[in-house]
């Protein structure tokens, strides 16, 4: 057994109480400006914002520290094209083979359908995956702890990123993702989690009319 090393927490800032709220309180107006879109322009963006929004992503917590993730950033118009009919094809066969009445009913509000443009349009693909496991140098497997919690956290960080950088995204799961791995390259031991489409809202997106729970609907105080 190695005996941890402890360091003190440099970075770490308390703010006076005043300060505080005021920090709470705007960060969440902030985010609750956030919508996801569905209507992308092709306007480019520079690499170094998804760098650094991807660097963001990558500070979140994880199982035992394993940080089990693979950002794949796609700007190569053509293979965002192949990611396109790949996707468009498991799509088509969902909305009418797979899913269920009760899905295809609960998801009529959002008014999503086969057909994925954005997948194009957007200057950014930021494929996520999921390290089921991970691979020692000898080629062995090492077991990953909390892969869907911490992947989960570090796609919210990311959301939350781009978001902060005046862009907008979708997360976007295609109904089989197993293609990503084919198109991309990569290996066996990671799962396709979500695709973050990302670039600048196209000036005439269309939103969806739907609310967001109010704080006594989604917490309890006890
Ligand atoms: N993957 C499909 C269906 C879909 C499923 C859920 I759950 C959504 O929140 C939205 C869409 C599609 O993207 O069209």
């Amino acid at each position: 057994m190695s005996t941890p090393i402890y360091s003190s927490l440099p970075d770490y800032r308390e703010y006076p109480k005043a300060e505080m709220q005021a920090r709470a309180a705007t960060y969440y107006a902030d985010l609750n400006r956030r919508r996801t879109v569905r209507d992308f322009s092709d306007r480019r963006v520079p690499q170094e914002i998804i760098e650094n929004c991807i660097r963001a992503a990558a500070t979140a917590p994880s199982g035992a520290n394993q940080q089990p993730w693979t950002f794949v950033a796609v700007s190569d118009p053509a293979v965002k094209s192949q990611i396109r009919i790949a996707a468009e094809k498991v799509e088509q066969k969902f909305y009418t083979e797979t899913a269920t009445e009760k899905w295809v009913k609960t998801l009529a509000p959002l008014g999503t359908h086969a057909s994925k443009p954005f997948l194009e349009a957007a200057p950014y693909l930021i494929v996520i995956f999921a390290q089921r496991y991970g691979m020692a140098p000898d080629g062995g497997k090492i077991k990953h702890y909390y892969v869907q919690e911490s992947v989960g956290i570090a796609t919210g960080l990311l959301v939350a990123a781009v978001h902060n950088a005046g862009l907008g995204s979708l997360t976007y799961t295609p109904a089989n993702m197993s293609f990503l791995n084919r198109i991309l390259k990569r290996p066996d031991n990671e799962k396709p989690f979500l695709i973050l489409v990302t670039g600048y809202p196209a000036a005439e997106a269309a939103l969806p009319d739907i609310k967001r729970k109010i704080l006594q609907e989604v917490a309890v105080f006890i």
